[in-house]
């Protein structure tokens, strides 16, 4: 069965999916942004899973429990810092997204949610990130997995636009 791409604005923290993706730093500690909400909301018990993991390189992902959120699983995948876009930006974004779809997967997982990783703190520009997680999304749409849904969610009004117009094309 084909993969649903779709877009919705909101907070990830509150979505019934088997996995949400957070957008976290390489010492999966925790942090500020979507990451920190993803850890209030799931509670401590994901911080001590998490301190079991020794890290993240960037555009590598890892999954743990979701404990408090409605949410089954967290995979946690640390974006590229935006420096300009000569530093391998563009294909640690595409590994996050990727490997973050394949680990889903590999789990069985029916449904997963991202947010626009590396767009906020890390300055990423937001249409270049879009178009690389969509064109991800729609490669891995293609293949026969687990995956029913993936669902980008949009934190505010601008984003939400960006994601329509790319999905668009
Ligand atoms: N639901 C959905 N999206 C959200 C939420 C939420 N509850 N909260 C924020 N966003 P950022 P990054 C959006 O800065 O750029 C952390 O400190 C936000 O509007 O969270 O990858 C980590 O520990 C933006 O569109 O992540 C790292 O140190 C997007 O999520 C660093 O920030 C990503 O913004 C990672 O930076």
């Amino acid at each position: 069965m084909a993969t649903k791409i779709e877009v919705i604005q909101g907070d990830i923290t509150k979505l019934a999916v088997d996995a949400i993706v957070n957008a976290a730093n390489s010492s999966l500690l925790g942090g500020g942004g979507v990451d920190g909400a993803i850890h209030r909301a799931a509670g401590p018990e994901l911080l001590a899973e998490c301190r079991q993991l020794h890290g993240c390189d960037t555009g590598e992902a890892k999954i743990t429990k979701g404990y408090r959120l409605l949410a089954k699983h967290v995979i946690h995948t640390v974006g590229p810092i935006w420096r300009g876009g000569h530093n391998h930006e563009p294909q640690l974004l595409s590994n996050c997204y990727a490997n973050s779809l394949k680990l889903a997967a590999d789990h069985q997982l029916l449904s997963i949610a991202f947010p626009a990783i590396s767009t906020g703190v890390y300055g990423y520009p937001i249409e270049q990130a879009t178009e690389i997680a969509v064109a991800e999304a729609k490669h891995f749409s293609q293949q026969e997995t687990s995956l029913e849904e993936i669902i980008f969610c949009c934190f505010s009004d601008a984003d939400l636009a960006v994601y329509h117009q790319v999905l668009a094309y």
